[in-house]
């Protein structure tokens, strides 16, 4: 009899945790013209169920302090909220991504659409696109965004969520028309996200400094320390036609856990600070180092040189509020310079002066070539 009991309470425990979701629609809210509808279904033939429904605002912000509100959803039913930041959650929260969590299986999507005017020749209606609940463990520290245009006929929006209690710390990259990297690295603080942070749709020539690239057709990936969502909206420019473009795993993509020892580099008008700092017993030959690289204020360039001067590191320029882990392996005993390559701008001389140096090893101690 015992046994029978902990088999069915185990059964329980099990069925529970199985169908247990946490679903985040990435963009939603009510702005101008904008509403955004959602319907959450409970395919359960026995039990209601209840849902914890969180509102997450944009701007990439920590949003952990967030509570929920609870929802009941009954068995075999689809409940709809329309204009949900209203009719959920009593917000006047212009822009956020909702987050639903529940012991219990479900599904959610949500709408976005814009009302339009009556006129002389139609009638008031609306346009709009479909965005799907993802479940978090389909979050990825890798992933693309294809099918992006931005020109004169599209424009293309990016937006981002980190459904974790952690910070997130994300390497974009975008690609050309031709498949050429154009830029590395959003602009502004955009590539570290606070937890359950959201970013706003932002149009990819804001979110990347992208120059003069052809971005008729474009591409985006990321690598990120954390498993996250981003989306891309695609807009026609003529009709406002839009389309969701989910972000697809990239199996591909680099993976970026820093290996070996990892050391925090700044690059900040005008010095390069290294911490903690690199003593010359610190590493040895065939170390594998990562350089944590974070860019504050400026556009700055970085470069790595080993003993021999050869580049351990290549010369690259970063946008100010790029963060990229740099790996590289210690060729040798003897000093490492490393310098900000940044001076074709017009603080070249003050730019010239960001230099700093490490050692490896000693003169005296064992190791070759004695250095
Ligand atoms: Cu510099």
């Amino acid at each position: 009899m015992r046994l029978r009991l902990i088999a069915i309470c185990a059964i329980a425990v099990f069925t529970t945790s199985a169908f247990a979701k946490d679903v985040f629609l990435s963009i939603g809210g009510s702005v101008g013209v904008f509403h955004t509808d959602t319907r959450i279904f409970n395919p359960s033939s026995t039990k209601d169920i209840q849902i914890q429904a969180y509102l997450l605002p944009v701007g990439n912000v920590d949003n952990s302090g967030v509570q929920p509100i609870t929802i009941t959803v009954p068995k075999r039913q689809m409940v709809m909220y329309n204009d949900v930041v209203q009719s959920l959650f009593n917000s006047s929260t212009p822009l956020a991504a909702i987050r639903l969590k529940s012991d219990d299986d479900f599904v959610s999507t949500q709408r976005i659409y814009a009302q339009q005017a009556a006129n002389a020749c139609e009638g008031a209606g609306t346009l709009g696109q479909f965005v799907p609940g993802l479940d978090v463990s389909t979050a990825s520290k890798g992933g693309v965004l294809i099918q992006l245009k931005s020109s004169g006929a599209f424009r293309t929006n990016i937006g981002v969520v980190n459904p974790n209690a952690t910070a997130a710390n994300v390497t974009w990259r975008l690609y050309d028309k031709n498949n050429n990297l154009v830029a590395t690295g959003a602009t502004g603080t955009l590539g570290v996200m606070p937890p359950f942070s959201v970013i706003t749709p932002t149009r990819i020539t804001d979110f990347f400094s992208a120059g003069t690239a052809d971005l008729s057709d474009a591409w985006v990936g990321f690598t990120s320390d954390q498993p996250i969502f981003a989306y891309a909206s695609v807009v026609d420019n003529v009709t406002t036609d839009p389309t969701f473009i989910p972000m697809s795993a990239d199996s591909g993509a680099p993976a970026i856990t820093p290996q070996g020892k990892v050391y925090n580099v700044t690059l900040q008008s005008y010095s390069i600070s290294v911490s903690p700092s690199i003593g010359p017993s610190d590493l040895k030959t065939g170390d594998k180092v990562t350089f944590h690289i974070t860019v504050k204020d400026t556009m700055h360039g970085f470069q790595l040189n080993d003993p021999n001067g050869a580049a351990l590191v290549p010369g690259v320029i970063f946008n100010p509020g790029d963060v990229v882990d740099k790996t590289f392996t210690i060729t040798s005993e003897g000093s490492y310079n490393f310098f900000c390559v940044n001076t074709s701008c017009g603080n070249a001389a003050q730019h010239a002066q960001m230099v700093g140096q490490f050692v490896v090893g000693t003169p005296s101690d064992g190791g070759y070539p004695h250095y």
